[in-house]
């Protein structure tokens, strides 16, 4: 075909064609999951608030926040460390959209929800799927909110004693003039996995009963909190400290005294990071910090799990988020891009690829909602043994899981742009960039794949019992329906060998237990959301894509670790053909 030369590069011209971009639409009308679970779960009068709010609040982040959390990763924070006339003033400088985001969580009562209670056991999930929405559009201001959602679950778990009340009521405001956020400040120079032997923070206590702190604390993200959680060791009376666990005790600290002076606090530096740079990650010295102990002498390590439990929940909220909206940009997209001929949406390679995200992000999101509702029938104490158990051992599964799975999902998400996805301007590789803190922070992926054997042999197995019986509940209606019952066969097949396996390592002694962990928590995972894809695809008002989605996740191997088991990944041969693969060739 002949075309009339126009001659589209002359002078400043850059030629004709300019490819539209991907479009943001309103992420909740745009969820059929989402919509569609909730209207299985919640209460009929909940619903209908809560689809009201949402559809509300999904206009609002398309037409005013989307564009402020992007604000937020284009003006990261600085750091001023000194006035004009040489004061060191450390003053963090955050920019004019992060400061708007953290007034409009408050009004949105995005920490607030969980903790009302209007909606009985149903706000955890609500507050839980707000933050679904919000979480790719926040510019990371679901950092301060995760922390500042457990650090409200601590003090209500402590009993609310009289001093934190005031705090608690700033924690859980819906006004942004009496807003505070928290930092969970655990991380030390010699170690964030291993709290217990990294914290060298010392605590004093004073006459009147409270404590000032010295030590060094070497990552406090959202360092522009107005309060934090930290962990030190107590001095006794003879000047000793207490190594290990058993010597440290949760502390509370408020960041500034009521002039807007820092309390005993030097902000020595802001980290440079790979992403989170919306977010202010500094290295703080603590040189007689005023703190308060609110922790029994040596159990700080007990009681910050509430905090750990709630913000591994937000994380695994952000990871099911992350996959969903680099997914819908994606679906636009390829409504939009035309390559050999037809929309990218007609090449069927191309949709393959997207399913196969898609069978991901179904699954993450569907373990995502199942904690917020176990979360939220603990918080009621509506929860059954069973239920609670369950919370315990699924809450480092889904993080570990979703953290890892995020990653992967953003990074085959960006190549849906081809070259655009790569570039800094498209606002694309920041999701990657994001994604990669969520297997890090709050516990690496071995570090809570260790987290799970504790919560097995802390519970005895129990655990483990609440886990398969959960399995065998609810896979009794997909087992009687002739379009899932295979796939329920599968899953039941899986769950056998994971029985297997736990038979085979209790023989095997703790080493053994160890070398698998990571396996047997992917092993946990893998069946269990292959269990709530199926469980949701046997409710009546199910769609066929629904049932094929269930039918996918179940056509892999959901039980990794008796794959490994069986062949012979896990013995003492292994370990040391492992270790010589890994340093083949180095002086260690
Ligand atoms: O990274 C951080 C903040 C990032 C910013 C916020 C982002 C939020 C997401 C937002 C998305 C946008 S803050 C730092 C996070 N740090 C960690 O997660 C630490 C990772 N390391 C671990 O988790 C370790 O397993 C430790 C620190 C918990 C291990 O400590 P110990 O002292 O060696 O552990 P023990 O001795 O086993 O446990 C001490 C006690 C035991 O209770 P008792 O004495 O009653 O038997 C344990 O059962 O603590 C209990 N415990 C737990 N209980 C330990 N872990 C848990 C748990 N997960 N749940 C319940
Ligand atoms: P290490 O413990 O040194 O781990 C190194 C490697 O060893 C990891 O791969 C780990 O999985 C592996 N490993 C360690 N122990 C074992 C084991 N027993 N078995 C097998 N493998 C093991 N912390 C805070 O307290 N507050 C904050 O606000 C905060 N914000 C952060 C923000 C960012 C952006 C980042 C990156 C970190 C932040 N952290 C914060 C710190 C974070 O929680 C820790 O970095 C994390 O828990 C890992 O600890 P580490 O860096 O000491 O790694």
């Amino acid at each position: 075909i002949m075309e009339e030369l126009k001659m589209p590069f002359s002078r400043a011209s850059i030629g004709i064609f300019f490819q539209e971009k991907p479009t943001l639409g309103n992420q909740f009308l745009e969820d059929t999951l989402l919509q569609s679970y909730l209207k299985r779960h919640l209460p009929p009068l909940v619903l209908s608030d809560v689809c009201r709010d949402f559809e509300r609040f999904g206009q609002r982040l398309v037409e005013e926040i989307d564009c402020l959390g992007r604000d937020c990763e284009l003006n990261p924070p600085q750091l001023k460390q000194y006035d004009a006339w040489g004061q060191r003033v450390d003053r963090i400088i955050t920019c004019s959209a992060w400061k708007r985001m953290k007034e409009l969580s408050a009004e949105e009562g995005m920490v607030a929800e969980a903790y009302e209670r209007r909606y009985s056991n149903w706000s955890r999930l609500v507050q839980v799927a707000k933050l679904y929405l919000f979480a790719p559009s926040a510019g990371l201001f679901t950092c301060p909110l995760a922390m500042t959602d457990g650090a409200a679950r601590v003090i209500e778990s402590l009993g609310m004693p009289g001093p934190l009340q005031k705090a608690f009521r700033h924690l859980t405001s819906r006004n942004p003039s009496t807003f505070w956020t928290s930092g969970q400040w655990m991380t030390e120079r010699k170690g964030g996995s291993d709290v217990a032997a990294g914290t060298e923070t010392m605590a004093q206590r004073q006459k009147d009963g409270t404590y000032i702190l010295h030590g060094y604390k070497w990552f406090t993200s959202a360092t522009d909190s107005d309060m934090s959680l930290t962990l030190a060791r107590v001095v006794d009376s003879q000047g000793r400290l207490t190594m290990g666990t058993k010597g440290l005790s949760l502390f509370y600290l408020e960041v500034r005294d009521a002039e807007g002076k820092l309390n005993g606090i030097e902000v020595q530096k802001l980290k440079e990071k790979l992403g989170t740079r919306q977010v202010p990650t500094a290295e703080l010295l603590l040189d007689g910090t005023k703190a308060l102990q609110i922790s029994p002498e040596g159990r700080g390590v007990a009681s910050i799990s509430s905090m750990l439990t709630i913000t591994r929940i937000h994380n695994t909220i952000s990871a099911a988020a992350g996959m969903r909206r680099v997914i819908n940009l994606a679906r636009d997209y390829a409504a939009r891009r035309v390559v050999f001929g037809k929309l990218i949406k007609d090449h069927p390679l191309h949709i393959q690829t997207m399913a196969r995200m898609e069978v991901e992000a179904h699954g993450a999101f569907l373990l995502l909602m199942e904690m917020a509702r176990l979360l939220g029938l603990e918080e009621t104490n509506m929860a059954s043994k069973q239920e609670q158990l369950l919370l315990r051992l699924l809450t480092p599964v889904a993080k570990l899981y979703t953290g890892k799975q995020a990653l992967s999902v953003i990074s085959e998400g960006l190549e849906c742009f081809g070259g655009q996805g790569y570039m800094e301007d498209t606002g694309l590789p920041a999701m990657l960039r994001d994604a990669q803190v969520l297997t890090i922070w709050e516990g690496t992926t071995n570090i809570l794949s260790l987290d799970v054997l504790r919560s097995v042999i802390k519970s005895q197995g129990e655990v483990l019992n609440a886990f398969f019986s959960a399995i065998q509940e609810k896979l009794k209606a997909p087992s009687s329906l002739s379009s899932l019952s295979q796939a329920a066969q599968h899953t039941l097949g899986a769950l056998q060998k994971l029985k297997e396996f736990t038979h085979q390592a209790g023989k095997s002694g703790g080493d053994y237990m160890e070398l698998a962990a990571r396996d047997f928590a992917y092993s946990l995972a893998k069946i269990y959301i292959g269990t709530l894809l199926l469980d949701h695809a046997a409710w009546e008002e199910a769609s066929s894509t629904d049932i094929y989605c269930a039918q996918r996740w179940n056509n892999q191997d959901l039980c990794p670790v008796y794959t490994a088991m069986t062949s012979g990944c896990y013995n003492s041969e292994s370990v040391s053909l492992d270790r010589q693969l890994v340093f083949e060739n180095s002086l260690y």
